[in-house]
């Protein structure tokens, strides 16, 4: 089964649009508790609300071996029919891009992963050529400073929406995404509008703020589907006592629910 379709697949089953974001802090977690074993709670509380888990490589990579070790078996921990999202962002010429698209795909056995499109095509293609795998390409990130880049007038128009129209031009394997920030609603809606297919990763709502109606309203497909709306700190720091688990399902139920209301 493809990315896509496990996506499908779990977003039907869960009944949800909702990606869980696994990216563990030791300084916000309930004291000595081990990364993976913080995942795990996690995962057991919420796996039947979500549609993709999504954990960041910065978040173990900042805890050496021991974090790359708990990435591996949190990969290998979530149940089968859920994807998960490796967000690694990388972007790098084309003969190092194969290895980090190896690294990602073979080694951790993500079903999809985030990339950043500076460099152009040749360092997107080793990863679109996992056919079966899911490739995000950055388009119009959550910060405050996207506008620093992204923003810029091109003669074709601005420059996220031509990294979209370059994403669209080169997905022939239907295997690529783009990741849009829930805190820029208008472009969302811009990006929807002209790639009424392609499926989008919405970070940015809850701590960062976006705005969650307008995820859900621009960010569906014209079936309501193909959004994937992230939030990590919101649900995994919903408590940092003994109950974070139970007080992430709450908070990952109260959030699914939201965003199920906003669907057209
Ligand atoms: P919270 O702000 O805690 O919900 O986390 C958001 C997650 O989404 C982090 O892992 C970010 O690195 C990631 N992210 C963004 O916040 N903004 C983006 O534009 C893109 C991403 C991403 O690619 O997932």
């Amino acid at each position: 089964m493809n990315f896509i379709e496990k996506l499908t697949n779990a977003s039907r089953s869960n009944n949800s649009l909702l990606c869980i974001g696994l990216d563990p802090d030791p300084k916000r977690m309930p004291e000595k508790t081990d990364v993976f074993e913080f995942n795990r709670a996690i995962i057991d509380a919420t796996s039947d609300l979500v549609c993709a888990y999504k954990p960041n490589f910065a978040f173990y990579e900042a805890l050496g071996n021991e974090g790359l070790d708990a990435l591996k078996r949190t990969v290998e921990y979530i149940p089968d029919d859920i994807p998960v999202i490796g967000d690694a962002k990388r972007g790098d010429i084309g003969n190092t891009a194969k290895a980090y698209a190896e690294a990602i795909f073979s080694y951790f056995n993500f079903d999809a992963t985030t990339v950043n499109p500076y460099l152009g095509f040749d360092s997107i293609e080793p990863f679109i050529q996992y056919t079966d795998k899911g490739i995000f390409i950055l388009c119009r990130t959550s910060n405050a400073s996207a506008v620093d880049f992204q923003s810029l007038r091109c003669e074709e128009g601005t420059l996220f929406e031509i990294v979209a129209q370059k994403a669209s031009q080169w997905n022939i394997n239907g295997n690529i995404g783009l990741v849009i920030g829930a805190t820029y609603p208008e472009e969302l809606k811009l990006i929807r509008d002209s790639h009424p297919d392609m499926p989008i990763l919405i970070p940015g709502v809850g701590a960062q703020g976006g705005d969650l109606a307008s995820a859900v309203r621009y960010g569906v497909d014209a079936s309501g589907k193909k959004a994937i709306i992230n939030s990590s700190r919101q649900i995994i720091y919903a408590s940092r006592e003994e109950d974070f688990a139970q007080a992430a399902r709450k908070a990952a139920l109260s959030l699914r629910d939201q965003m199920n209301s906003y669907l057209p």
